[in-house]
């Protein structure tokens, strides 16, 4: 067994941590937490490409479940660690987060994790063997079970287990990812080679080879235009609007940048954003930078070449880089990453470096490839023209909206707090004059329903804008209707739709519902939209229990009726039962203790289940089977406490 110093133990237990909660180092156990292992060590070998000492990786899957990863570059030194007082190659594989390169600019390449350091691969492997070509000599070490030394150290060095020449060097890894911590140690091919492709991509110039032992299987992946060729192979499916990519490189300061577009017949963007090879999917300063710098560069060509006329606006960024798909990948000494997951950059002098490179350059490629550029305007040319028409056609439904006379339709409230108030959405100006004399007049406005609402089932937003009582109530609303809604500016805590409970006023109900639904789903989601429920029947009764004497209550429906009767056999009978068929026929006063008073009324909030459902009970309320539409209003229904003394 190898000896253990004190500094050694300290090693141990770091690498213990990381087997102890790998999902902290690589995200999961799963087959995606295996591959990171792979891109761990892999990135150490793109660093050495980066520094430029090495032009070629391979990669092998063996037949016994490793993977061997070897690069060419100038491998891992050997020599006592200045400060760990070990072998600097056992400090690199042995020792948290010692990856990282010293001081000088080497830019570092990190998976999505941002180098957690080949350390943590050692931990989570059963078995590791290092070999390092250096100085004419092969250097072997090895560890087992997660770091642990095999090979004995000579002289406090790495033993020595061969010769090569000088100019042969490099560092070949050998892992075995431990299956006590995996779910699987199944490396997959397709996944590692989609990566070994995009790596290519990214890293111009890198030749890449493969080889499965298990199929015989062999890739070299090389890509001499680097992401040029990636935006090609991007778009191999879709219909270029000009022929090739735009390529365009250069460096501020000790950032270098390089991007490549390519603009396709699509209206979609699609921006890649790499930094020191890292995909930063939430983009950040090298992403604002080129979006920037490209705006402003094809603006002022658009008015140069009279695409645009002194009195006509910019074509603003959605317009430049509508049907865009462009990479940009910059390196940078010391990037910063932010947000929650590190895939946005943060550095400021990056925006600065990408809009300056890429504007210089591109505007000189521009000035060389002036077709090309005009096809490109006249893209953005097209996409400002529909734009603007939409926006036109937004504004002017936006002001027929404010144009709606409601004044002469709503009966407002008067306190302006939409938290205590509410809104009767009432069908039929009888029942609407009642309500208007009923109602608490500082809390709860009137908007009375004098015609049929037109179905909105499959109606256009225009169409449905002609319709007077659509138009009075998103005005009371205040909060708009489809793209421009906003629930916080809705005037009321309820929404309560009041109608006769016969077939009728069920359909008008079931209209409004459908309404809200298509154009305003919010309100419904957000439990704003009740419908007031008023009594069927009011009943007087005299009992001989207890209380003696005449009574009389109003019931919901039949179901109470019933259960009164019931309750009468004990002792009592009924006296007479009069049915309301419609809001008409109660007189204010009744109709405020029975359905405007919030400590007696009855309210159903409406609620939409999950949308598939909300559909069907659209189409439910929209159906013409009357029972269900009831049973769904009445099932929806979250009573408030029914007092039914008179
Ligand atoms: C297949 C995996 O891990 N390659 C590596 C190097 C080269 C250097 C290096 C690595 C300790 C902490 C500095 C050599 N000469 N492939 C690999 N190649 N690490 S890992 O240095 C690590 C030192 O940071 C190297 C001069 N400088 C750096």
């Amino acid at each position: 067994m190898a000896e253990y110093n004190g500094s050694q133990i300290v090693v141990l237990e770091g690498l213990e941590a990381v087997r102890k909660r790998p999902g902290m180092y690589i995200g999961s156990t799963g087959t995606k937490g295996l591959h990171h292992l792979v891109w761990e060590i892999l990135d150490n070998g793109i660093d050495e490409h980066l520094a430029g000492y090495c032009s070629e990786i391979n990669i092998t899957l063996q037949k016994d479940g490793g993977i061997t990863i070897i690069d060419h570059g100038r491998g891992v030194p050997v020599d006592i660690h200045p400060t760990k007082k070990i072998p600097t190659a056992r400090v690199v594989y042995t020792i948290l987060h010692a990856g990282g390169k010293f001081g000088n600019s080497v830019y570092k390449v990190s998976g999505g994790l941002h180098g957690v350091g080949a350390s943590v691969v050692n931990a989570l492997s059963s078995r590791m063997i290092v070999e390092i070509k250096r100085g004419g000599n092969v250097y072997r070490d090895e560890y087992k079970d997660g770091g642990h030394p095999v090979t004995k150290l000579v002289d406090g060095l790495l033993p020595v287990v061969g010769t090569c020449k000088k100019s042969d060097t490099g560092t070949k890894v050998t892992f075995y990812p431990d299956p006590t911590i995996f779910e699987t140690v199944e490396f997959k091919a397709e996944t590692i080679c989609k990566r070994l492709k995009e790596i290519a991509f990214l890293n111009r110039g890198l030749t890449i080879t493969f080889t499965d032992e298990k199929t015989g299987d062999t890739r070299t992946y090389y890509e001499e235009h680097g992401i040029k060729s990636f935006i090609s192979y991007i778009n191999r499916d879709a219909t270029p609007l000009h022929p090739e990519p735009v390529y365009i490189s250069g460096e501020k300061g000790d950032i270098e940048v390089e991007v490549a577009f390519q603009y396709i017949n699509d209206y979609t963007e699609q921006i890649n954003a790499y930094c020191n090879r890292i995909n930063v999917v939430d983009g950040g300063t090298l992403v604002t930078g080129f979006k920037t710098a490209l705006t402003r560069v094809l603006n002022s060509y658009a008015r140069e070449l009279g695409f645009l006329k002194d009195k006509d606006d910019n074509y603003d960024g959605k317009d430049v880089r509508n049907g865009l798909v462009a990479i940009v990948s910059i390196k940078h000494p010391d990037p910063q990453f932010e947000g929650q997951t590190k895939t946005k950059l943060g550095n400021t002098d990056a925006k600065v470096a990408v809009d300056e490179v890429f504007a210089t350059e591109v505007t000189r490629w521009f000035d060389k490839n002036v077709e090309v550029l005009r096809t490109i305007l006249e893209n953005a040319s097209r996409s400002a023209k529909a734009r603007q028409a939409s926006d036109k056609a937004r504004t002017a439904v936006l002001k027929q909206l404010s144009d709606v006379d409601t004044k002469s339709k709503l009966a407002a409230c008067s306190s302006k707090k939409p938290s205590e108030c509410e809104v009767y959405i009432v069908e039929g100006d009888s029942a609407g004059g009642t309500v208007k004399t009923a109602r608490n007049r500082k809390t709860q406005a009137v908007l009375p329903l004098r015609g049929k609402i037109i179905n909105v089932e499959k109606a256009t937003l225009e169409k449905i804008l002609q319709n007077n009582e659509i138009k009075s109530m998103i005005a009371a609303f205040g909060c708009g209707i489809g793209d421009e809604f906003d629930i916080t500016k809705l005037r009321y805590d309820k929404i309560i739709i009041l109608t006769d409970a016969d077939v009728d006023g069920g359909h008008i109900s079931t209209l409004l519902l459908t309404f809200f639904y298509r154009f305003m789903p919010e309100l419904i989601m957000e439990g704003k939209v009740y419908r007031g429920l008023p009594p069927l029947y009011k009943v007087e009764y005299e009992t001989t229990g207890k209380k003696k004497g005449k009574q009389s209550a109003y019931l919901m429906n039949d179901f109470e009726l019933e259960k009164l009767r019931k309750e009468l056999e004990h002792g009592g009978k009924i006296l007479n039962v009069q049915r309301y068929k419609g809001l008409g026929e109660m007189d204010a006063n009744q109709l405020w203790e029975t359905t405007l008073d919030p400590e007696h009324r009855v309210l159903a909030q409406i609620s939409i289940g999950d949308s598939v459902e909300a559909d069907e009970t659209t189409q439910l309320l929209m159906g013409s089977a009357v029972p269900p539409r009831r049973e769904f209003i009445m099932k929806e229904a979250r009573y408030a406490t029914l007092d039914l003394q008179a």
